[in-house]
């Protein structure tokens, strides 16, 4: 019997924290995985690296290439090379905080590397390749109607960041409309888990708190503990990320839980499952969380973690998926934060 030709996919961001449960999702579904990771003077492979242990994963299935989406030759010369059937864009500058101080490079990377993916596969003809942008629920920015937000709530991006993800997202759907291109968006709401990096509000609370718990750590610095979010487990989006290029045709969809929750009660669940028992008092900048068992302050605010515009409300919709892609969140909140907790604590063992 001939064998089936495994498929290829490459993808860019595979060293960040989605791109390693994409990546770990391909092998499994025996993909060739090409991936892109950029120059960098310390490690960046280590949520990776365990792919290429040959006892879980076959490792002559995963190649990794330098390149950088900044460099329209070099992702060109990857992409001409290696021919995938599926290209996933999950490369960014990602942090929303971060590109109020460095919005030119933010649209460089996050806006203009889209650009560039795009026009290589447009100029190399690549007829068969489908395309993945990493679409973000900051593009919905500010809210006027609370109702969850679907595939035709207009963007209102509050961020150079958010900026970034609208013209990407809009650049995906033109190469689409224009040029017959398979170009699909995933608007994907929040989503964490043990893997996210350590500047995000979720990793840096059960990271601050158990280490405060272990005590080596006094307190735990934050901003605005009011925004609502809709917090999924990226390991959960990743399946919807292969689900969407397997879709007949390409579209654009929005994946979330349709949960919502403020930064104060995803702290307040993290400390409950710490058996930590936090009261709050004072307001605004003042407001501050007490630790009941030791008496001592171990939550403050700092403006400098408020950016200059916020998101306040995100709650998506994800009907759409769930009907047509029959993609559904498996993974609670609550099961995240176990996640995360376990995964904090076991750095302890
Ligand atoms: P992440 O952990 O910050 O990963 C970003 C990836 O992009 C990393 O592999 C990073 O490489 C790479 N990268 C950055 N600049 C690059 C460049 N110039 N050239 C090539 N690669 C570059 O982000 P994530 O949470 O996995 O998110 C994946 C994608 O989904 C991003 O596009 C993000 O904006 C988008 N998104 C995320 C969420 C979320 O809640 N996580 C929600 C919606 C959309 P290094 O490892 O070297 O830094
Ligand atoms: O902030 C508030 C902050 O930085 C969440 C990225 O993956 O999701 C992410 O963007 C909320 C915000 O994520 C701190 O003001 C309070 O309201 O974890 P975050 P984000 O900005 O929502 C979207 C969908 C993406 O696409 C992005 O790539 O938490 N907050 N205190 C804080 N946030 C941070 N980072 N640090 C604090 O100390």
């Amino acid at each position: 019997m001939a064998k089936l030709k495994k498929k290829i996919a490459l993808i860019f961001g595979i060293t960040g924290q989605d791109g390693s449960y994409l990546a770990e999702l391909l092998l499994n579904k025996n993909y060739i995985i090409h991936g892109v990771k950029r120059r960098s003077s310390s490690a960046n492979t280590e949520r990776i690296d365990h792919l290429f242990d040959s006892v879980n994963f076959d490792n002559k299935n995963i190649f990794i290439h330098y390149g950088d989406i900044s460099d329209g030759t070099s992702t060109l010369n990857i992409i001409n090379k290696i021919k995938p059937d599926e290209i996933y864009n999950l490369a960014a500058q990602s942090h929303v905080r971060v590109s109020f101080d460095i919005p030119e490079y933010t649209a460089d990377i996050t806006a203009l590397g889209a650009l560039r993916i795009l026009e290589s596969i447009r100029i190399l003809n690549l007829k068969k390749t489908k395309y993945y942008q990493a679409s973000s629920s900051e593009m919905y920015g500010l809210v006027k109607n609370k109702n969850s937000l679907n595939e035709l709530t207009p963007f209102h991006p509050r961020s150079i960041y958010g900026v970034s993800k609208v013209f990407a997202y809009h650049t995906a759907v033109h190469y689409r409309e224009a040029y017959g291109i398979f170009a699909s968006n995933g608007i994907l709401f929040n989503h964490e888990s043990p893997r996210r990096g350590p500047t995000f509000v979720t990793k840096k609370i059960v990271q601050g708190l158990t280490r405060i718990q272990k005590g080596i750590q006094k307190k735990l610095t934050l901003g605005n503990l009011y925004a609502i979010r809709d917090w999924g487990h990226a390991k959960d989006y990743a399946v919807s990320m292969w689900k969407i290029l397997q879709y007949k045709k390409p579209d654009d969809w929005v994946i979330a839980t349709n949960k919502e929750n403020t930064v104060k009660s995803f702290i307040n669940s993290v400390a409950k499952k710490l058996s930590m028992n936090i009261k709050w008092k004072g307001k605004g900048l003042y407001e501050r969380g007490v630790d009941q068992n030791s008496g001592k302050i171990i939550i403050d605010i700092d403006k400098k973690h408020f950016r200059p515009s916020e998101v306040d409300f995100l709650k998506g919709n994800y009907s759409k998926a769930r009907k047509y892609l029959k993609w559904k969140p498996s993974i609670t909140t609550e099961k995240l934060i176990d996640d995360m907790i376990e995964a904090e604590l076991s750095k302890f063992d």
